[in-house]
């Protein structure tokens, strides 16, 4: 039994082109999603994982499969239905999964044989039993899965061709901010991987740089922090030899120990949601975790850098209570706080949040031409209609905000702190560096996406 397990492109992202030139290594990531799936296949399936980030294959040519499995962030979704229409229309059954499928069934249910709802742990070996009988239902649904029961991804599929690797650790979040998906689709409840499981899956990595895909690498409580630590140093103790980048919460630069345990098992970077500059910014996302204990952005963000761990910060632009000049304001925060590298954001309704609904109810989706306009909902444009903002003053403000904090000279004063620090000074600047030459890439964006779907902001 042949199964193609396939991650569609976006076109709009523009990795595709990831052949062109040797920097797109770094923009191409594993899809987790699709390797932890052929963890959970039985050997008598035939796997190929196909991730069209490095070019759609000619699948004409490609020996008949006789399942299809297609996962999708709603950015991809557009891609996803016409890779499932070629292959249904050769009598392939087709399976959709993931994050998409889960916030949209029935528009989802219209375009392929079945979909899987949920984590796939559950319900995987079913639908695969289904296949082979000729029985396919239209719905499955994982639910959440036993954090025992996520298999070992396989990491000898899909070897060549990425910078780094990708592994889990955790699932889920402890926290619910509005715009987020991953409470919504995760549950509430942090479940954290057994140690051991994590360590070995690691030792079966290939890349030495690895991405850490969990949305919140060390949790907020203290039980979380105490497995946060002993994971730490179980790698350590395991000598990886590896070097990730991880998401966590600003509590990260609350403990010395944790910093020093995850600086030792190979935390080379953390990227850190600060979402906005003002409290009123952080109530209005459901974001007050950061203001807890009257929090010093400056020094948390500086305990993290000493232990030689640089920070990335990501913050969101067109909140209700953003006005004009909140693009200045954010890269001045961001400057103040001392981050290495900045990542902004339009506000966007991902389907399933409760900004979703809200937006929804008041009528404020401007691009709702669904699927088609799934495309743009990658947050790097402004898919919604916002308060103070309109098209073109939001998209200025993001523009203003990032010519701002990638100025050179604010990039030569970074570099010059990196390089005091012992930050990794040259992968700095060259972050630094390709952000600034996205810039122009950016406008040319911009200047199209308003050409072409402008008018749904009238
Ligand atoms: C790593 C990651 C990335 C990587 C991409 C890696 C990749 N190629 O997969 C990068 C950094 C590139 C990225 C980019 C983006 N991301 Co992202 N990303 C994640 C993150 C943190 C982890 C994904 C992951 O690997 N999870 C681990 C795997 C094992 O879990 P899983 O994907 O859920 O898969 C399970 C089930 O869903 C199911 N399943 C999944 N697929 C399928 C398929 C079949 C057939 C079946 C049966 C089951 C199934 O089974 C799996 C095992 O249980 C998620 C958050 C999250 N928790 O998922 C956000 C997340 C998926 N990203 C999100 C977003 C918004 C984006 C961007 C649009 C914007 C951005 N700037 O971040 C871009 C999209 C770019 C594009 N191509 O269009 C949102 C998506 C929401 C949505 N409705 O689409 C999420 C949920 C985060 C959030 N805060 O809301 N992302
Ligand atoms: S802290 Fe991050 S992962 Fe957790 S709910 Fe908020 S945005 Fe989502």
């Amino acid at each position: 039994m042949r199964l193609y397990l396939i991650n569609p492109c976006n076109p709009l992202v523009g990795i595709v082109k990831v052949k062109e030139s040797r920097w797109n290594r770094y923009r191409v990531w594993k899809p987790l999603s699709l390797m932890v799936l052929a963890g959970l296949t039985p050997p008598e399936w035939e796997i190929s994982i196909v991730d069209e980030n490095f070019g759609a294959p000619d699948y004409p040519s490609m020996p008949r499969p006789d399942l299809v499995g297609i996962t999708a962030f709603t950015s991809q979704a557009n891609r996803a239905y016409e890779v499932a229409a070629h292959f249904r229309r050769l009598g392939v059954p087709v399976v959709m999964g993931g994050i998409h499928a889960t916030m949209c069934l029935d528009e989802v249910m219209e375009r392929v044989d079945s979909v899987v709802t949920g984590e796939a742990e559950g319900i995987w070996s079913q639908v695969l039993e289904d296949t082979r009988h000729g029985s396919l239902k239209r719905r499955y649904d994982g639910g959440l899965a036993e954090i025992n029961d996520v298999p070992l991804a396989r990491h000898d599929l899909l070897a060549t061709g990425y910078a780094l690797g990708a592994i889990q650790t955790t699932r889920g979040c402890p926290l619910n901010c509005s715009f987020c998906s991953v409470t919504a689709f995760n549950g509430a409840q942090y479940r954290q991987r057994p140690i051991p499981d994590v360590v070995r899956e690691f030792q079966s990595v290939r890349e030495k740089h690895v991405l850490v895909v969990d949305d919140n690498l060390i949790g907020t409580r203290r039980d979380h922090i105490a497995r946060a630590k002993d994971l730490f140093r179980a790698m350590a103790q395991a000598n990886l030899r590896k070097e990730w980048i991880a998401q966590a919460t600003i509590n990260f630069a609350d403990d010395e120990e944790l910093l020093a345990l995850a600086a030792r098992a190979g935390c080379s970077g953390v990227f850190i949601g600060f979402e906005s500059p003002t409290p009123e910014g952080l109530r209005e996302l459901g974001k007050k975790f950061n203001l807890l204990k009257g929090r010093d952005f400056r020094a948390s963000v500086r305990r993290i850098q000493r232990h030689h761990i640089p920070v990335v910060g990501s913050f969101i632009i067109g909140l209700d209570i953003d006005e004009p000049g909140i693009g200045r304001r954010i890269a001045e925060a961001a400057s103040q706080y001392g981050v290495d590298n900045l990542n902004v954001l339009f506000l966007t309704p991902l389907p399933g949040t409760r900004l979703w609904e809200q937006m929804k109810s008041q009528d404020r989706i401007a691009l709702d031409a669904f699927p088609d306009d799934w495309k743009y909902y990658t947050l790097t444009f402004p898919v919604a209609r916002y308060k103070h903002l309109s098209l073109d003053g939001i998209i200025e403000e993001m523009i203003s905000c990032n010519r701002t904090f990638y100025s050179m000279p604010r990039i030569l004063r970074r570099m010059w702190g990196s390089l005091w620090q012992r930050r990794k000074p040259l992968i700095s600047l060259v972050g630094n560096l390709s952000f600034r030459t996205n810039l122009r890439l950016n406008c040319k964006a911009y200047a199209d996406f308003k050409r072409q779907r402008g008018n749904g902001h009238d």
